[in-house]
């Protein structure tokens, strides 16, 4: 445990949070045009913040600023100055690229050895880290992790399931880190093989990036003989590293030296009491390359300021289990149902009204996706109904990156107003 932050008094923690934001804010002021404007606008000198109250008088950031100001408008260092890329994950409709100094990644590493550690996992584990490589914050923030806290990294990236399992087996991995899909899916393989889970050296998995609730933990640890832990980040802040549970299981432990965590009523955007559900709001405070102040994450959830039994006294937020925008998470692919549309809209033949249902009861998440079909084609020959079909199922497989099971229907069959479950 890392005594000085994560167990630090709320007093000093509330001095070092004002400090770190006065600079902040100074930085965005000076560097981020987008930030300048909105201070300006709302009347507010960056020297007018002189508490941690003065932060409520900032006006939010949303996601659509930060697609407004893409590729690099947000960054608060000249691209010299930036030493890594990496955006959002899976195929939103407009991934975020967000941008790394040597100092923010230096802080990232800590801050995901901080979720590693409070798995248990110390230099003499094993990591097998089975997330895409490559753009999506995952795979390269817990490889910088683990390689900190000196454990023996295996990057297993996406290989197939099967792989992963003989890799487990044969390199005798002792800690996971994966989506929690995922983790199902394996624990599935062992179930069905002659594998017994005792033969695997398997003893923790630090688990992520997409909800999961306590019937599936039960159902990891129970499949795979170990503990499940919870971690919850976003690329728009950091990446994995914002807040990680304790082995007391019992909310998640926000990185608070370096992020400001809010609640609010995504309706009215009131201030919500903790202990109430709400949309996460965080600010960055120790962040050079991407700054963000006030950001709406969509994710809901509640925070609890009391003290945990792990003797950790920062701040627990509830585990995230829906969203306030449509986002649809399958897989572990991110996706925007506007891409649906977008891509539906292109193919001549169908109507622009769809509905995605995804289906959690087998090892993997499948997404149906029913999309209605113009008069002319959904009364003709079966031949062209069969095409079109064959043709939405092609494209958006090749978006997407996986099976999806695709159903023509009549015109105005589906719902209005409520495109997606
Ligand atoms: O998913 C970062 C990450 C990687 C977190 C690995 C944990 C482990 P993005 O691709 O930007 O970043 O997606 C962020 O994923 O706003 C949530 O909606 C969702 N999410 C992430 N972690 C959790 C979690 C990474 N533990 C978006 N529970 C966030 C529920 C999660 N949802």
């Amino acid at each position: 445990m890392d005594i000085k932050y994560e167990t630090i008094k709320r007093s000093e923690l509330e001095q070092l949070q004002l400090e770190r934001l006065q600079v902040t804010i100074n930085r965005v002021y000076r560097n981020v045009k987008f930030y300048r404007s909105l201070l300006d606008k709302a009347n507010i000198a960056p020297e007018d913040i002189t508490s941690l109250d003065d932060l409520k008088k900032i006006p939010f950031t949303t996601k659509e600023s930060l697609i407004e100001n893409q590729p690099y408008d947000m960054f608060a260092l000249p691209l010299r100055d930036v030493v890594r890329l990496q955006s959002s994950s899976g195929t939103t409709r407009e991934p975020i690229v967000v941008g790394y100094s040597r100092n923010d990644i230096e802080h990232w590493t800590e801050l995901v050895a901080r979720v590693l550690n409070s798995g248990g996992v110390n230099k003499d584990d094993v990591v097998q880290i089975s997330f895409d490589y490559g753009l999506f914050t995952g795979a390269i923030g817990f490889h910088y992790g683990a390689e900190y806290i000196g454990a023996t990294v295996i990057p297993s990236s996406r290989i197939s399931a099967e792989k992963q399992i003989n890799i487990m087996r044969n390199y005798r991995t002792t800690a996971l880190v994966c989506t929690p899909t995922f983790a199902l899916q394996l624990a599935d393989i062992v179930k069905k093989s002659d594998i017994s889970p005792a033969e695997l050296s398997l003893r923790v998995a630090l688990i992520g990036s997409e909800p999961w609730s306590e019937p599936v933990r039960l159902e990891i640890e129970e499949g795979l003989h170990i503990l499940a832990l919870d971690n919850y980040g976003l690329s728009e802040i950091i990446g994995p590293g914002v807040s990680c549970e304790c082995q007391e299981k019992n909310g998640l432990h926000i990185a608070e030296d370096h992020f400001i965590a809010e609640v609010i009523n995504p309706d009215t955007e009131e201030l919500l009491p903790d202990g109430e559900v709400g949309e996460l709001v965080l600010t960055t405070i120790t962040k050079e390359a991407f700054p963000v102040i006030r950001y709406r994450t969509g994710d809901l959830t509640s925070l609890d300021r009391s003290k945990c039994i792990c003797g950790r006294t920062l701040a627990r937020m509830s585990r995230v289990a829906k969203r306030t925008d449509d986002l649809v998470i399958v897989q572990g692919v991110k996706i925007q149902p506007a891409l649906i549309g977008q891509i539906l809209t292109e193919i001549e033949g169908t109507e622009p009204h769809f509905r995605l249902r995804v289906d959690r009861s087998g090892a993997k998440d499948e997404l149906e996706v029913r999309v209605e079909v113009s008069e002319n084609i959904f009364f003709d020959e079966i031949r062209r109904m069969d095409a079109l079909h064959e043709e939405i199922q092609k494209r958006l497989e090749e978006a997407l990156g996986f099976f999806v099971r695709v159903k023509l229907v009549e015109p105005n069959s589906i719902q209005r107003l409520n495109d997606s479950e």
